[in-house]
């Protein structure tokens, strides 16, 4: 059974990202688009509490239930959080197409509740050598955030079935008209003898 999230990031940056999740130790596609960016890499984190009480501040440090240094999304040493970097065009917009091995929507460790966060620099994935670096990836402020909440689905696929169900139904009105059509051509007195 797929599993489905979506986190709709609000701040300078704003847009919507979709999480799904074939089965529960399958890989997570992290798909969407952001807007307000400039152009560029900026650090893109899973952070440990959805709380946004003061904004992207109350989220918390990177969501790290392993107790691990900060790394790159492909580094064995990583918090479960660093999904790495998103890339800004000149446009400020990033499309997001990331597939994660250690990002889960289910069990013990699932990313649900908790923050998505977008930075205003690259993240330096623990290779820049600055005292945050190892902490944070050195990638600055907060600039968009927000809560990875567990949905039914991708709209994105809902709008598909919709549409498939619609030419679906319209085959069937098609038929019942033809077949009408065949039934008021009949010539009663004949059929009846
Ligand atoms: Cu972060
Ligand atoms: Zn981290």
């Amino acid at each position: 059974m797929s599993l489905f999230a979506v986190a709709v990031l609000t701040g300078m940056v704003t847009g919507t990202i979709h999480f799904s999740q074939e089965c529960p130790t399958c890989v997570v596609d992290v798909r969407g688009e952001l807007r307000g960016l400039s152009k560029g890499l900026h650090g893109f984190h899973v952070h440990e509490s959805g709380d946004m009480t003061s904004g992207c501040t109350s989220m918390g440090s990177h969501y790290n239930p392993f107790r691990m240094t900060h790394g790159g999304p492909t580094d064995t040493v990583r918090h479960v959080g660093d999904l790495g970097n998103i890339v800004a065009g000149a446009d400020g917009i990033a499309k997001v197409d990331i597939t994660d091995k250690l990002i889960s929507l289910s069990g013990k460790y699932s990313i649900l509740g908790r923050g998505l966060i977008v930075h205003a620099d690259p993240d330096d994935l623990g290779r820049g050598g600055f005292p945050d670096s190892l902490a944070t990836g050195h990638a600055g402020a907060r600039v968009g955030c927000g809560i990875i909440l567990e949905t039914a689905g991708d709209t994105s696929q809902d709008k598909r079935l919709v549409q498939i169900l619609k030419s679906e139904i319209q085959e069937i009105r098609d038929k019942e008209k033809s077949e009408q059509e065949t039934w008021d051509g009949l010539d009663w007195a004949t059929v009846l003898g």
